[in-house]
C-alpha cells in the first residue's frame, strides 16, 4: 500500500495543503489535506493536473550555455557557475552595478531558494530587483506607505466573519485569493443576515451569488468608488468615533469628496444610481464590512488611485482592525520591503521610483534598450517567464537580445530561457524541501515548509545551492564555516544553552559582513545538522518573528520564550506539515501599523488632486473594445503548466464578447477573427458570451506557451495576450500594466 505524503498545490498563492500518492516519479492520486490548518481539505479542479508540472517535456535536466549559432549545449556545473560568476564581475568592474538587475525569484509556491537569491543579489549589490509583484500590487504597496506609514503595513480580509463583504475587481470562485473560496461564496451568498456585493464589468459566477453586482463599465473604478465615498459623506454614515481615535486627516477627505459630482460619476461608470446608493448604504451600516480586491482594480486605470480609494471604503466606515473588517497580518519572512521616501532608487532610463523595494517589469525593456551609460547588461532571470507574462511581448523580446549576459534559473525550458546565455536547471518544487510566503492570515497565521517528494531529476539542483555557489564563486562568502559548523553541533546535542545564537551574534560582530550573508552562514553550519541544510535559514526566521510576535507564537501552544520558544518554532516548522505560527488578537492590528502614534493618514494630497481631475476620455477611439487581458478561467495557471494537455476545456483560449458586438461586427461563435490594439495583433476564436458588459471582451492568461507536439514540433497553444499590451499603458506612479482596459478592434477573418 502507497503511504499519503503531504505537500501543498503551487498553483496559486492559498498554496492548499495537498495529501499525495506518487509512484515511479509521477504523482498518482491528489487529495486535499484535511488537517491544513489553513485549507482545510479544500482544492480546486486545477491541483489535480501537478503531475504535469513534475513530469512534462520542457523539464531541464543539464545546465545549458548558448553556442554561437544559438544552439544549447551542455555544460557542466561548476564551469557554468564560474563562467557566469566571472561574467557577472565583469560587467559590474566596466560599467559599475547599475548594470545588473534580477528578475523573479519565486513564484506562487516556491519561495524558500529566494531567501538564497535575495542574499546573493545583495552580495554581488545587485540593486534592481524586478517583480511579477510590481505588475500588480505596487500600487496598493505604495498607498499603504502614506496611510500606514509603512509600504509593507498590508492587510488582509476577515471574510468569513463580516456581515457585508465588497469585492472589486476580483473573481474569488475561479481566481481563490481567499480562503477555500467556493465555500466561503456559497455560504456568504446564502446568509440572508450578510450582505455580498460585487464590482466588475463581466456577471462572473462571484457576481452571481451576490446580493448587488454594480457591472460597471471598463475601468471606470474611480468614477464609482468616488461616488460611493461621496454618498458616505453625503449621509453622514461614516465612523465618526473611530476617526478620531485612529485617524489623521478626515477633514481634507471629505472636503474633496464633497466636491464630487456623484451622478455624474455614477453615469460614466454605467451603472444604477439607486444601486450603487444601495451598496453604499448596506457597507456603511453593517456591523463589520470588508473590502477584498484583486487585479480587475489594481490592473486598471488609475491604478494607484484606486488603491486609495477602496481602502478609504473600509477606512471611513471603521473596518480597520476588528472582527469581520481588514486587518493587518504578519509576514513570517517579510518578503515585502519599504523603500524609505528619503533615499528611493530610480531607474536609470525611465525614472521610475522602487515601491516595497520592487521595480516594475513594464519598465525593463525600456531600461535594457536605453542608451543610457548604465543600462541593464545583465540579468538574472528566476521562476518567472517575463518573454510571456510581461506586458509588450514584442519589446521584451527586441530588448533580450541587447542584453550582455542573461541567466535563466527555471524548472523548465521557457520562452524566456530561449533567450538566455546560460540556463541552469532547478530541482522542482517537489523534489526539494519548499515553501510558499504567502503567510498572509489574520488572527491565525501559518506556514508549511514542505518536505520532497522526489529526489532530484539529472543534474538539477535546488536554489539554494545553486545561489551557494554563485556566492563561493564572486568570493562572497567561504566554501565552510567551520567554527559555526562545530558550534552547530553542540546547538543540537543541547540546545538549550543557545550557544549557536551566541556564536552567530558573535560572529556577526567580529565581521559585520557576514550579517549581508547570513543565510549561507546558517546553510553551512546549522543546515549541516539538518535533514536538509536549505531550510537553516528558518531557524533564524523563527528567532525574529519570535523576537516581533512571541506572545502570538506562545499562543499557538509552543513551550518557552524568546530564543526557547523561537527553537520551538523551528522544530515544529521542520516536521512539514502546514502548522499555525501566531495566534494574534484584533487589537493587534493597531501595533503592527507603521505609524508610532498608531493613527491612519487619511489625506494623500496628490491622489485627492488626481481624484478632482478625473477624466474619461478615450485617447484611442479607433479602438472601440475594451479586452480584459488576462482572465483566470478554470484552465490557466500562469505559465506554470506548459503542456496544454492539462485543460479539459478551453484549449483555443478563446476571446469572450458579448452577442450585440458580435452582431455588430457579423461574428458568429467559433469565428476567427483578428485582434488589433494600439500595440500589436493577435489572431482569437471567439465565443459569444452575454455574461460580460457589452463593450467588453475578454482573453485568459497564461497561454500562447509553445510546447512540442506529438512530432517534436513546437507549437503555440493559444493566445499570447501580451503581444496586445504596451509597456506605457501603465500607471504613473506605480507603472503596473492597464492590462484589465486594453483598447482593441477586431475584424472576422475570412474563411474562404
Ligand atoms: N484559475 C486561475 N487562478 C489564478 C491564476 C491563474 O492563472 N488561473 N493566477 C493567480 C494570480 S497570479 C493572481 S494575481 C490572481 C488574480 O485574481 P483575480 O484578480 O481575481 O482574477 P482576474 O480574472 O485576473 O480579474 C478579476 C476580475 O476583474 C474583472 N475586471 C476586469 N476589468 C475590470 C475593471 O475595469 N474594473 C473592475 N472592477 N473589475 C474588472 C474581471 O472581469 C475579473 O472577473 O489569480 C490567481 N489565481
Ligand atoms: N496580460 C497579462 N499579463 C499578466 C497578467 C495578466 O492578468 N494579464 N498577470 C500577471 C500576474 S498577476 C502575474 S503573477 C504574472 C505571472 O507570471 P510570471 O511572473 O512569469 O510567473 P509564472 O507564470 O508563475 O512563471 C513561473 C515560472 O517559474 C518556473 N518554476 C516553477 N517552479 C520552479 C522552481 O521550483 N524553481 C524555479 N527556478 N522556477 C520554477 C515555471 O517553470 C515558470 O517558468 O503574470 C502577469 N502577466
Ligand atoms: S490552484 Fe490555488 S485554490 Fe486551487 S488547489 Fe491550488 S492553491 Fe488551492
Ligand atoms: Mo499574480
Amino acid at each position: 500500500m502507497t503511504d499519503w505524503q503531504l505537500t501543498a498545490c503551487i498553483l496559486c498563492s492559498r498554496n492548499c495543503g495537498l495529501q499525495v500518492q506518487v509512484a515511479d516519479g509521477h504523482l498518482t492520486k491528489i487529495r486535499g489535506d484535511k488537517n491544513h490548518p489553513v485549507s482545510a481539505g479544500y482544492i480546486c479542479q486545477k491541483a489535480a493536473q501537478l503531475d504535469h508540472y513534475q513530469n512534462n517535456a520542457d523539464r531541464l535536466t543539464q545546465p545549458l550555455k548558448r553556442q554561437e549559432d544559438g544552439s544549447y549545449q551542455p555544460i557542466d556545473w561548476q564551469i557554468a557557475i564560474t563562467e557566469i560568476a566571472d561574467r557577472l564581475l565583469d560587467l559590474k568592474q566596466t560599467y559599475g552595478k547599475e548594470c545588473l538587475a534580477f528578475y523573479g525569484g519565486g513564484g506562487q509556491g516556491n519561495h524558500l531558494g529566494s531567501m538564497y537569491s535575495s542574499t546573493f543579489r545583495d552580495a554581488l549589490e545587485i540593486p534592481y530587483y524586478y517583480s511579477a509583484l510590481a505588475q500588480e500590487k505596487t500600487g496598493d504597496f505604495w498607498v499603504n506607505g502614506k496611510l500606514f506609514g509603512r509600504q509593507n503595513c498590508h492587510t488582509t480580509e476577515d471574510i468569513e466573519q463580516a456581515e457585508c463583504v465588497l469585492f472589486i475587481g476580483t473573481n474569488p470562485w475561479q481566481a481563490h485569493g481567499i480562503r477555500n473560496a467556493r465555500p466561503t461564496l456559497k455560504q456568504l451568498a446564502k446568509d440572508e443576515q450578510r450582505t455580498m456585493i460585487v464590482i466588475d464589468p463581466r456577471r462572473t459566477k462571484t457576481a452571481e451569488l451576490a446580493d448587488i453586482h454594480l457591472q460597471l463599465r471598463s475601468g471606470t473604478d474611480a468614477f464609482l468608488l468616488s461616488a460611493m465615498l461621496a454618498i458616505l459623506v453625503q449621509e453622514g454614515w461614516e465612523d465618526q468615533a473611530f476617526l478620531k481615535k485612529h485617524t489623521a486627516g478626515f477633514a481634507e477627505v471629505r472636503a474633496c469628496l464633497q466636491t464630487i459630482p456623484i451622478a455624474d460619476h455614477i453615469e460614466r461608470a454605467g451603472v444604477d444610481a439607486e444601486q450603487v446608493h444601495e451598496a453604499m448604504r448596506r457597507f456603511a451600516t453593517a456591523q463589520s464590512a470588508t473590502v477584498r480586491v484583486d487585479l480587475g482594480l489594481q490592473q486598471s486605470l488609475n491604478s494607484t488611485l484606486n488603491s486609495y480609494l477602496e481602502k478609504l471604503l473600509f477606512l471611513l466606515t471603521g473596518n480597520l482592525g476588528k472582527p469581520g473588517g481588514n486587518n493587518f497580518h504578519t509576514f513570517f519572512l517579510p518578503w515585502v520591503g519599504h523603500s524609505d521616501a528619503q533615499s528611493p532608487r530610480k531607474t536609470k532610463a525611465t525614472g521610475i521610483t522602487e515601491i516595497a523595494q520592487l521595480f516594475p517589469p513594464n519598465v525593463l525593456p525600456a531600461e535594457i534598450e536605453s542608451d543610457h551609460p548604465q543600462r541593464i547588461r545583465g540579468l538574472i532571470v528566476d521562476s518567472a517567464n517575463p518573454m510571456v507574462s510581461g506586458a509588450d511581448t514584442q519589446a521584451y523580446q527586441r530588448a533580450f537580445t541587447q542584453l550582455d549576459l542573461l541567466v535563466v534559473v527555471d524548472v523548465a525550458m521557457t520562452e524566456t530561457a530561449r533567450y538566455a546565455d546560460y540556463i541552469l536547471p532547478a530541482a522542482s518544487q517537489f523534489e526539494k524541501w519548499e515553501a510558499a510566503f504567502f503567510n498572509l492570515e489574520f488572527p491565525t497565521n501559518a506556514f508549511h515548509l514542505r518536505k520532497p517528494l522526489f529526489s532530484p531529476l539529472a543534474d538539477t539542483l535546488p536554489e539554494s545551492e545553486i545561489y551557494r555557489r554563485l556566492a563561493v564563486a564572486i568570493g562572497a562568502i567561504p566554501e565552510r564555516y567551520p567554527w559555526l559548523e562545530r558550534v552547530a553541533r553542540w546547538h543540537r546535542r543541547w540546545p538549550q544553552l543557545g550557544l549557536y545564537r551566541l556564536a552567530l551574534v558573535t560572529a556577526m560582530t567580529v565581521n559585520p559582513k557576514l550579517r549581508h550573508t547570513v543565510a549561507f552562514a546558517l546553510q553551512g553550519s546549522l543546515g549541516k545538522t539538518l535533514p536538509d541544510s536549505s531550510t537553516a535559514p528558518f531557524w533564524g526566521v523563527s528567532q525574529l518573528y519570535v523576537q516581533q510576535h512571541g506572545e502570538a507564537v506562545a499562543r499557538t501552544g509552543l513551550p518557552g520564550r524568546g530564543g526557547r520558544l523561537a527553537e520551538a518554532l523551528f522544530q515544529r516548522i521542520l516536521q512539514g506539515s502546514g502548522t499555525a505560527i501566531s495566534q494574534h488578537r484584533y487589537e493587534d492590528t493597531w501595533s503592527l501599523m507603521g505609524y508610532k502614534d498608531q493613527k491612519v493618514r487619511l489625506a494623500i494630497p496628490e491622489l485627492l488632486e488626481e481624484l478632482q481631475t478625473l477624466q474619461s476620455h478615450n485617447p484611442w477611439p479607433d479602438y472601440p473594445l475594451m479586452l480584459i487581458a488576462g482572465e483566470r478561467r478554470m484552465y490557466n495557471a500562469n505559465t506554470i503548466y506548459r503542456n496544454p494537455q492539462w485543460r479539459q476545456s478551453d484549449a483555443e483560449g478563446v476571446l469572450k464578447i458579448h452577442p450585440t458586438d458580435a452582431a455588430t461586427l457579423e461574428l458568429a461563435d467559433g469565428d476567427q477573427a483578428l485582434c488589433e490594439s494600439p500595440w500589436g495583433e493577435l489572431s482569437v476564436q471567439v465565443q459569444l458570451c452575454d455574461t460580460l458588459r457589452p463593450g467588453v471582451v475578454s482573453l485568459p492568461h497564461g497561454y500562447g506557451l509553445d510546447y512540442p507536439n506529438a512530432n517534436g514540433e513546437r507549437i503555440r497553444y493559444g493566445p499570447l495576450l501580451n503581444l496586445l499590451t504596451g509597456a506605457q499603458h501603465c500607471d504613473r506612479i506605480s507603472a503596473t500594466p492597464f492590462h484589465k482596459n486594453v483598447p482593441v478592434r477586431l475584424k472576422p477573418i475570412d474563411k474562404t
